[in-house]
């Protein structure tokens, strides 16, 4: 096989009672599986290591927002993590918060079997608000706690693939997957928690399922890549996140589902084969894509001003 035989651990919510020694303790577990279903690597979900803080109000300094972030990785509560995962032979992915100088991350990393950390990524794309609104049933303040990310979407030559990583709000933007499809990635890694009920409009609500499927499966067909993604999820201190952790081949199709709610690990052999035909073919980008044409991809942020030809430049006689 060309590629790596890859899981998806995904994890069941995490309250706020729970030690960081608990969680490492059910994430060493389904390494342990994933040893035995044959995986060379294992992608966790977003801040894994405690429950989706984001979720309440704390002013910076507060003690208890401060004990949700990393200042060392490994330090000694994830060190076994990464024990086990050496002595298994298996590298993975781990979402977590980041203390980093004066600033605080959404961070994720690629660890080798090893243990050496390949490569980091820092969220880009930081939903929700920096300040509270008691009109909506729940908070999501991750602009509260979080800088955005500074290392743009890098990709990495690990584990005999390029493998690239985003984080939960990102795999809604299709940006975050092509800029990593420009160099040439072969998977993309990704973590998750997706809340729903938190004052969205009901049929948002009803549909989060789909389109958590949805942007994945067209990032990974219009790059031709597989995607592999971990939710943390089930109801995290009264709390609902979706599950429906998946690996996506490059031709679009999902051909790995967690069914529950739960700790669950998933698994597929991802062979960069597969992508051959697309990369080559209809998604060769050195081929096919017109650069000029997208001009405002990169030049504006928000939906602006129309952008029209000039008519006589479009034959029609009336300029
Ligand atoms: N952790 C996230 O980034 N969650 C967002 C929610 C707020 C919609 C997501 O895109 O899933």
């Amino acid at each position: 096989m060309d590629g790596i035989v890859t899981g998806v651990a995904q994890m069941g919510a995490i309250q706020k009672a729970d030690t960081r020694e608990t969680v490492v303790a059910r994430m060493t577990e389904l390494l342990r599986e994933a040893k035995a279903r044959g995986c060379g690597f294992v992608v966790f979900p977003e801040l894994a290591l405690t429950t989706f803080f984001p979720r309440w109000v704390y002013d910076r300094g507060d003690a208890e927002l401060e004990a949700f972030y990393e200042d060392t990785m490994p330090g000694p509560a994830t060190r076994p993590l990464f024990d086990m995962a050496r002595d298994l032979g298996i590298g993975f992915y781990l979402g977590y918060a980041e203390k980093a100088g004066a600033k605080r991350f959404n961070t994720a990393i690629l660890v080798e079997p090893s243990g050496r950390i390949a490569g980091k990524y820092r969220k880009v794309h930081l939903p929700g608000h920096a300040e509270p609104d008691p009109s909506r049933l729940g908070e999501h303040l991750e602009k509260r706690y979080f800088d955005v990310g500074d290392l743009g979407f890098p990709v990495y030559e690990t584990m005999g693939v390029k493998m690239g990583m985003c984080i939960c709000n990102d795999r809604r933007w299709p940006e975050t997957y092509r800029v990593m499809g420009l160099q040439g990635v072969e998977l993309i890694a990704l973590g998750y928690n997706t809340p729903t009920g938190l004052g969205e409009p009901y049929q948002a609500a009803a549909q989060a399922n789909f389109h958590n499927s949805l942007t994945m499966q067209a990032g990974a067909y219009h790059n031709a890549c597989w995607v592999a993604a971990a939710a943390k999820c089930g109801v995290e201190e009264g709390f609902p996140m979706i599950g429906q952790s998946m690996i996506i081949s490059p031709l679009g199709e999902v051909v790995a589902q967690a069914a529950t709610l739960e700790d669950e690990l998933i698994a597929a052999r991802c062979d960069m084969k597969m992508a051959r035909y697309a990369k080559t073919e209809i998604f060769n980008l050195a081929r096919h894509r017109r650069p000029e044409a997208y001009r405002p991809i990169v030049e504006r942020v928000g939906a602006g001003d129309l952008i029209q030809p000039d008519r006589k430049q479009m034959g029609l006689d009336d300029a």
